[in-house]
């Protein structure tokens, strides 16, 4: 089992020492950064202070460095977000700080989406994507939808806050087999069945296969509403969007 004295950031140790009371998170967060070398630290350190300027910098040199992007995703960017997470909940930060994080995370994106967006062939299929009514947050949806594109999919991003006849019409309109739905608030939550619903009155359940992702969904809130599946991250989401086409993941 990995110390805090692993971690090799002054930044991040702190921040696990002074924010992170539960004992199944700071284990988690030390085994993670204890794991991820130096400039992921970095990386993660500045997002945790909502500097967008730095995470641009860092992210920039990463990429120099030849570190894969998709590290550079989980271990620097995802990892911190983690950290932000747990303090937003436990409050101590507030709205304002967390779309400073936000704006940091978008900051190291912006060079990451290129890349794995680039896959260069023919696409496998139409992706429809998009956050269920109610609900803001898009960043894991973002990261889902560039991993899509990275793999082969097009895809179609209805963005946030989107109606039942929002979801309807894209797929109607391009006549896109796979429909994915986000939601990162349990008040949010039930709009994903209330969607599913509105497939089935437009009778159009058939013609779509729907998965359903966000951190408050689980396999058993899926099964319950009726998707077609799960999946727990952006990696998952390719798989299971391969999984409907009967393509190997
Ligand atoms: C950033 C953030 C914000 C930012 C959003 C900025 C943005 N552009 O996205 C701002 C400040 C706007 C915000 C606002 C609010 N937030 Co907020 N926010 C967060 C925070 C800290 C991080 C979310 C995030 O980006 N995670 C990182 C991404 C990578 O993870 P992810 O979204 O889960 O996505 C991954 C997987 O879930 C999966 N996935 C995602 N979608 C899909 C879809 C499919 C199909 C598949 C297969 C997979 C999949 O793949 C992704 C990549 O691996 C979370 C805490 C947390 N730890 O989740 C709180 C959190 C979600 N927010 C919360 C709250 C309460 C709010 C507010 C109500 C606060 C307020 N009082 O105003 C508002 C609501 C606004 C609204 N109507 O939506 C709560 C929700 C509590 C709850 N149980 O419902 C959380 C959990 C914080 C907390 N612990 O209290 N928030």
């Amino acid at each position: 089992m990995a110390d805090l004295q692993d971690i090799s950031n002054e930044k991040i140790r702190q921040e696990i020492e002074e924010f992170v009371e539960n004992p199944d998170e700071i284990e988690r967060n030390i085994e993670t950064f204890a794991r991820v070398r130096p400039l992921m630290q970095e990386i993660a350190a500045a997002l945790i202070e909502g500097d967008d300027g730095t995470v641009d910098a860092l992210t920039k040199q990463a990429l120099e460095d030849k570190i894969d992007a998709l590290e550079i995703m989980d271990d620097g960017l995802i990892a911190a977000m983690g950290v932000v997470g747990i303090k937003f909940r436990d409050n101590y930060i507030f709205v304002p700080e967390v779309l400073a994080c936000a704006r940091a995370m978008k900051a190291g994106m912006a060079y990451i989406e290129p890349i794995l967006s680039a896959s260069g062939v023919e696409p496998l299929a139409t992706v429809i994507m998009g956050m269920v009514k109610g609900d803001l947050h898009d960043i894991g949806k973002n990261l889902c939808i560039m991993m899509l594109r990275g793999s082969g999919f097009n895809v179609v991003d209805l963005g946030v806050d989107t109606s039942d006849d929002e979801f309807i019409d894209a797929v109607e309109e391009h006549s896109a087999p796979i429909l994915g739905m986000s939601a990162l608030l349990t008040t949010t939550m039930p709009n994903m069945g209330k969607t599913i619903e509105a497939f089935i009155d437009a009778d159009m359940r058939d013609d779509v296969k729907i998965m359903v992702g966000g951190a408050p969904v689980t396999q058993e809130f899926a099964d319950d509403m009726g998707a077609d599946a799960y999946g727990k991250d952006a990696l998952e989401c390719v798989a299971v969007a391969k999984g409907f086409l009967s393509v190997q993941a």
